[in-house]
């Protein structure tokens, strides 16, 4: 009995009037809410970051061959220990400067170059490099890397 005249009571009026209102309060914030958030990735583009890939210093190119007439120039190089290879292919055959021997291919370059293009090897570690055209085999030359 006491609980059947509590629940259909007057106070249930303004109880759900209070209801009401925070819900119409909640809504209006969520929706700001979102309005905010929706802004932001817009804003976003305005300001780019700074390029990360440029970062890298690239190391510098310690000698440089010419590949002309089939035949490496000068035969020997010598550079130091970061240091790159550049090669550059001046006769109109494609070439290919691969580290190590005929039939025993290293691991450190391998440079398909195209006429008129020029390749790079990775920054070298000291050591002595053998090195060979792949496509030539009789075309050689060494990098000694100090
Ligand atoms: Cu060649």
């Amino acid at each position: 009995m006491r609980h059947r005249r509590e629940l259909p009571g007057s106070p249930a009026t303004p109880r759900a009037r209070r209801i009401v209102g925070s819900i119409g309060l909640t809504v209006g914030l969520v929706a700001a809410a979102a309005l905010g958030c929706s802004s932001d990735p817009s804003a976003s583009p305005s300001t780019p970051s700074a390029p990360a890939t440029s970062a890298p210093a690239s190391p510098s190119v310690g000698a440089k061959v010419t590949i002309k007439d089939f035949a490496f120039g000068p035969k020997s190089v010598t550079v130091k220990a970061g240091q790159t290879v550049e090669f550059t292919n001046a006769d109109t055959a494609p070439h290919e400067p691969s580290q190590g021997t005929p039939g025993t291919k290293g691991p450190t370059f391998d440079l398909p170059t195209a006429a008129g293009e020029t390749d790079t090897t990775p920054a070298l570690a000291a050591g002595t490099y053998p090195y060979y055209c792949a496509l030539h085999e009789y075309m050689k030359g060494e990098i000694l890397v100090q």
